[in-house]
């Protein structure tokens, strides 16, 4: 469902190794290729981690001469603009094709019906057929993506909805009713307008389901259009599976499970077996989130009604599931089977199917009737004069030795639903996590009890990021460096090349290694404060730390714990002599960026927060260059791009166990910068591949969470003295008038503010600070800090999306590359 490609252009003539005579003809029109560069809009198809993660797998994918595709949605507005104004946050359309778009071809030729609403009828034979409702066209539209220093160019499909020409209404128009004339045309062309801008949250709204469906069924009608046509008159369904893999990016598109199965049934006529055979050797998911809240459910009733024949054929993968799981665990221990049913179940808070239903009530044979029948036997006529008391206490008898326990009833307070997740771990034949933690987690956790049954099902795909991008074009200076000091440009396809950078003694602590090091570093920050200047007209110090956090604005990825942590370190510079603060602190710049859901309240007020901070702070002329805080506002992949190459600190401090991986991690440890992280996500990796001595570690492990959540709970919690010292002083007053009553609440888990502070913002923050003690102790030191540097980008050759896309096409989709002749 997304795609954050930002910028083509540098990124094309790059792969083609076009740059030098691209730039060169275009100086002849009195053009400089920078300046053009800039003049592109990015194309923001996405969120965030999710959807920059699919475009770095396009371009591996070329990069490696896979036969692969992207499937997509060509949404009209991409995800949000956003502007910082003396409120806050404040979001705008982004009108990214307002200018038209050059990389796209439009497929005229290439579309599909898609189908909503209407009803199923049976025909004969039982052939379903669904009928009516509102049918809509997808039209292709064609992204080349070129590989680097190959020939391959693989696609980007993004599908654009309109109507059926048959289907304007014309009488209508004729009539003079332009608005119901143009009403079935606007319902269709609404479907691709914008992306939600969602990001680990979740609103079920009937456009979403629609634009996911849209995607779902043009892609497959697509996919079997073509091995249709390849497979000319040797048709063979089963082999289906060996020629097509269709990768789920999260649950966005698990429509696609009962689609491929609609398709093969209805249209071409497979049985239910042969169909839910392939399609289960056909997909696979890949998960990117353990939030409980950003785990898909859908209202059955809205399903009902939008999709109607999958409905259906959930019900039955549902009940196939259901079969499973009883042969899995056998009618004997009821209590365990109920347990898994509720667990495991695609459908949620719905009666079991009658046969289920009965067969768990009614255990072989009854105890009620072994007990009856056994009385039968040997009843004399003086024994069946009994009381009526003793006949009550017998009835009571018979039902406690009958003690079946009641079938999971549903609740009618609460909502019948679908479960995403669910659906794709039945339907897929292959789900992965992220990161190692990640998919530990998904195992032991989330999917425990489908890990149990299906082990074999379970994977680990570390995310990886392309070096294209992410150093070659976006960091040319240290580029040239690494090619120099590793004798030649291979790293940018190999990177484990990079780890010559580790050569003992000659490079991470050669002084001239070190000094162009630096000085690149140094070329990358003045960009970045002039960039600053432009943005926010902030103006700081290149030679101060630039510490660095870009990120969607989430509470689980604590923000707040960062700006709690400079308040801190504000204040303790407000307390010492001119003298002393020059002596205790290194000048820092630090820069903050990331987009807040529109109606996430506490992102939003987080944000208020950082900017109201930095206006204080850096109006204060006894901090002057020691301490600057700054909000970039509209941060996305270019800004990224500009950013990265200029940090040199960067923080990645998620609650430990809740980010799934992180992918700028990555991106700030090739270009030579140095993280302080919690041990969460694919930091873990990072550090052990970058040496410890090499990375900033603070705060709680993963698997000590829940028993600090519990201890905050029943009131056992201590907080630190210099935590409240800094509440105290936010709630002062000193950073305006804003009341930020709610935000340092929920730090501290009053009555009404809701869930004392859940993402362990307090607990970690001793931790957070004295580590960012040791990051100062060690700047000062500039030869250790650069020799810190080079062995980040030296150790980061394993975040390469190349190894990533390598393992998929391996331990999944089992492809081999086809290079061209
Ligand atoms: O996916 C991110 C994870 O938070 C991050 O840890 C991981 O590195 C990355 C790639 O695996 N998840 C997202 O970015 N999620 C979304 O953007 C999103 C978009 C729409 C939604 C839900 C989530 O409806």
């Amino acid at each position: 469902m997304e795609y954050l490609q930002g910028r083509a252009l540098l990124n094309a003539i790059g792969n083609l190794e076009l740059t030098g005579a691209y730039a060169e003809a275009l100086k002849k029109l009195g053009h400089n290729v920078e300046d053009v560069a800039r003049e592109e809009p990015d194309a923001a198809l996405g969120n965030g981690g999710l959807g920059r993660l699919a475009s770095c797998f396009l371009d591996s994918l070329a990069t490696l001469n896979y036969p692969a595709w992207g499937y997509g949605l060509r949404y009209k507005y991409g995800l949000f603009k956003q502007y910082i104004t003396k409120d806050g946050q404040e979001e705008v359309a982004e009108n990214w094709l307002e200018m038209g778009n050059p990389w796209e071809i439009v497929r005229n030729d290439v579309s599909y019906p898609v189908k909503f609403y209407g009803e199923v009828i049976s025909g004969p034979e039982g052939i379903k057929e669904w009928v009516g409702g509102e049918d809509i066209t997808a039209v292709a539209y064609d992204v080349p993506i070129p590989g680097y220093k190959t020939k391959t160019t693989i696609n980007l499909r993004l599908w654009s909805t309109k109507i059926a020409p048959e289907k304007f209404d014309l009488s209508a128009f004729n009539a003079g009713d332009h608005a119901k004339a143009y009403s079935a045309m606007k319902n269709a062309e609404k479907i691709c307008y914008i992306l939600y801008p969602g990001d680990e949250s979740l609103e079920g709204k009937t456009l979403r389901l629609k634009q996911q469906y849209t995607l779902c069924s043009a892609s497959l009608q697509d996919i079997i259009a073509r091995y249709e046509r390849r497979s000319g008159e040797f048709l063979n369904w089963e082999i289906f599976p060996e020629k097509v893999a269709v990768q789920m990016n999260d649950t966005h598109p698990t429509l696609c499970i009962p689609e491929l199965i609609r398709i093969l049934i209805d249209v071409k006529g497979l049985s239910w077996e042969q169909a839910w055979n392939i399609t289960q050797r056909t997909v696979a998911y890949t998960n990117h989130t353990v939030l409980p809240e950003a785990l898909e459910k859908w209202s059955l009733e809205l399903m009902e009604k939008l999709l109607p024949r999958h409905v259906e054929i959930i019900k039955m993968i549902d009940e196939e599931l259901i079969q499973t799981i009883i042969d899995e665990y056998g009618t004997e221990d009821l209590d365990l089977l109920q347990e898994k049913l509720k667990q495991m179940r695609i459908l949620d808070n719905i009666e079991l199917p009658e046969s289920v239903a009965e067969m768990i009530a009614k255990p072989e044979k009854s105890s009620v009737e072994a007990i009856e029948s056994t009385e039968e036997d040997d009843v004399s006529d003086e024994e069946t004069e009994t009381t009526a008391e003793e006949d009550e206490l017998e009835e009571e008898e018979i039902e406690e030795k009958n003690e079946v326990p009641p079938i999971i009833e549903p609740d009618p307070k609460l909502p019948k639903l679908v479960r995403m997740a669910n659906l794709c771990v039945a339907g897929g034949y292959a789900v992965n996590g992220v990161a190692e933690i990640h998919s530990e987690i998904v195992k032991n956790e989330v999917f425990n009890d489908f890990y149990e049954m299906w082990p074999e099902k379970f994977q680990n795909k570390t995310n990886g990021v392309t070096p294209r991008r992410w150093i070659r074009f976006c960091n040319p200076d240290l580029s040239k460096i690494i090619t120099k000091w590793t004798g030649s440009e291979d790293w940018v396809v190999n990177t484990e090349k990079l780890v010559t950078l580790r050569k003992y003694p000659q490079f991470a602590d050669n002084e001239d290694l070190q000094s162009e090091w630096r000085e690149a570093k140094r070329r990358n920050k003045v960009k970045v404060a002039s960039f600053l200047r432009e943005k926010t007209s902030y103006i700081v110090n290149p030679d101060a730390m630039f510490d660095v956090q870009v990120k969607r604005i989430h509470e689980y990825k604590r923000q707040l714990l960062n700006i709690m942590g400079i308040v801190y370190r504000y204040k303790k510079m407000k307390e010492m002599s001119h003298e002393e603060r020059k002596a205790s602190f290194v000048p820092r710049v630090c820069i903050f960026g990331g987009k807040a859901f529109a109606t996430y309240v506490q992102a939003k007020r987080i944000v208020k927060f950082i900017t109201d901070v930095g206006a204080t702070v850096n109006h204060d002329p006894e901090i002057g260059d020691l301490l600057k805080v700054v909000f970039v506002p509209d941060y996305n992949v270019s800004v990224a791009e500009m950013l990265i190459p200029g940090s040199e600190l960067s923080q990645h401090i998620s609650t430990a166990g809740m980010e799934a991986s992180g992918t700028s991690n990555m991106k700030f440890a090739m270009n030579g910068c140095i993280l302080i992280g919690t041990l969460d996500g694919a930091n873990v990796e990072i550090r052990q591949e970058v040496g410890e001595d090499n990375f900033f570690l603070f705060g709680a492990e993963a698997h000590e969470i829940a028993g600090l959540r519990k201890e905050r709970a029943e009131g056992k919690f201590v907080p630190d003295p210099r935590f409240e010292e800094v509440k105290a002083y936010v709630r002062s007053g000193v950073f305006g008038p804003y009341n930020y009553e709610e935000l340092m609440g929920s730090l501290e888990g009053n009555e009404g503010y809701g869930r004392a502070d859940y993402f362990l913002v307090g607990k970690d923050f001793p931790s957070y600070i004295e580590c960012q003690d040791k990051v100062d102790e060690a700047y000062k030191d500039q030869k250790r800090w650069t020799k810190m540097s080079i062995l980040n980008t030296a150790g980061s050759y394993k975040f390469s999306s190349d190894r990533t896309i390598h393992e998929y096409a391996r331990d999944i989709w089992r492809i081999d590359p086809v290079v061209l002749p």
